[in-house]
């Protein structure tokens, strides 16, 4: 893995800011696009722009081909069984509301139990709260270990032959954990649940295959992965999409619609009501071969290095505080953090004076900060491009951060 090389594939990564290179350590909210990406996209636009689907003409025919094309790259990707398995969305938030209407609402009854974490990204928790709230089933919560952000084992015990959906994230948006899903996926299925995996923040990092990992939805945004904006990923299980009703209604969704009725298209088309976003489909196949390119043991290996570095430099500046566990072994590529007596804002403040970016506040996980005592914590996030350079600068510049503040230790 050439880093040099690679950053050259990046245009932002070239923006000046406090007179040297951006730090962009904020790749948990959104990563940025190298070269082929931003090309496949002018690409598209410039030979291939129509709306898919829909008439016979060249360029309709060509968007099509770009459209549906784009589906095999991410079924090989996911190692989906068929491309009907693979449905395009605005964003893992949209896949999640998707999976949470037409399945939850509808499959879901009083008395039956939903299994979250409390590490869940709001997306993947608000969306059940409702589901409970819709249908008088119990929300329940595997919480953490504060010391070691580990899952509390013995809260697994809290699916039983009642709980329907077991949701949850391959890796924590704030704690990083990486957490071997497998076990958790085998127990609620021996109960009978149907097991939601939230991948945003795992798929951009790590190799995943649903049909070993046996999950029966599967979610992730194309823009955590070098990919546009406005494109998603749900994947589920042919027979419980199947047995879902759509979404959203309308255009392109449809098989035969009559004054009073309608039947609804074959998968996955069943749930792509109106006119999708090729550009962003196309950007995704894109960005797949190209991380499929550098290789994701490359990526992972890249990102240990530089977590391993991040904290055990942090570990070395008096008052910084690492949220959950602090042996880079068990990390991924991100470490939330807070820094004693100074507010998060504060730090991104002065951190971002220096040009490095990184994100504060509750990161989308609401009730993580209130069960873990916190208001906001600090996280930065790294991805393949980000260099051991730039790690050294941040750990100077936010050793420097209480001082600034007037603080005299
Ligand atoms: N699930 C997880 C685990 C996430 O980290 C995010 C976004 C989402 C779901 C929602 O993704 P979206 O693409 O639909 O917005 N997480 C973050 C973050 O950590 N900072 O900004 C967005």
């Amino acid at each position: 893995m050439n880093i040099e090389l690679i950053r050259n594939d990046f245009p932002i990564l070239k923006t000046i800011s406090a007179g040297r290179p951006l730090v962009y350590f904020d790749n948990g909210a959104t990563t940025q696009k190298p070269l082929p990406v931003l090309e496949a996209i002018y690409e598209y636009n410039s030979r291939q722009n129509g709306n898919p689907h829909r008439g016979s003409h060249v360029l309709a025919i060509a968007a099509s081909e770009a459209y549906d094309g784009s589906k095999e790259v991410v079924r090989e990707f996911i190692n989906a069984k068929s491309t009907r398995e693979v449905i395009y969305t605005r964003n893992t938030t949209e896949s999640l509301n998707l999976v949470a209407r037409s399945y939850g609402e509808t499959h879901l009854k009083k008395g039956d139990r939903i299994v979250i974490t409390v590490a869940e990204h709001h997306a993947n928790l608000v969306t059940w709260q409702r589901v409970a709230q819709k249908t008088g089933a119990v929300l329940d919560y595997i919480y953490i270990d504060k010391e070691t952000g580990k899952f509390k084992e013995e809260d697994f015990a809290k699916i039983n032959d009642q709980t329907k959906i077991v949701a949850f994230a391959q890796v924590s948006n704030v704690l990083g954990l990486v957490f071997d899903p497998k076990p958790l996926i085998d127990l609620a299925h021996k109960h009978g649940a149907v097991v939601v995996l939230d991948g945003a923040q795992s798929v951009p990092h790590q190799k995943v295959d649903v049909q070993e990992l046996d999950c029966d939805f599967f979610v992730f945004s194309g823009h955590k992965m070098c990919a546009s904006g406005g494109i998603g990923v749900l994947y589920g299980k042919e027979a419980l999409l199947e047995d879902m009703e759509p979404f959203n209604l309308g255009g392109d969704m449809i098989d035969r619609v009559e004054e009073q009725v309608t039947t609804f298209a074959e998968l996955p088309t069943k749930f792509e009501a109106g006119t999708p976003n090729v550009e962003g489909a196309v950007s995704l196949a894109a960005a797949i071969k190209y991380l499929n390119n550098i290789g994701f043991e490359e990526i992972e290996a890249h990102e240990k290095k530089l977590v391993t570095l991040a904290i055990e430099g942090m570990k070395k500046i008096p008052n910084v505080r690492i949220i959950g566990s602090d042996n880079p072994a068990e990390k991924t590529g991100l470490v939330a953090f807070t820094v004693d007596d100074v507010h998060p804002h504060d730090v991104s403040e002065l951190l971002s004076a220096a040009g490095i970016c990184i994100r504060t506040g509750h990161h989308c996980a609401q009730p993580l900060h209130i069960y873990l005592g916190v208001n906001a914590t600090c996280r930065a996030s790294f991805y393949f491009y980000n260099t051991e350079e730039e790690v050294a600068y941040f750990l100077d510049k936010l050793g420097k951060v209480r001082a600034a503040m007037g603080y005299k230790d």
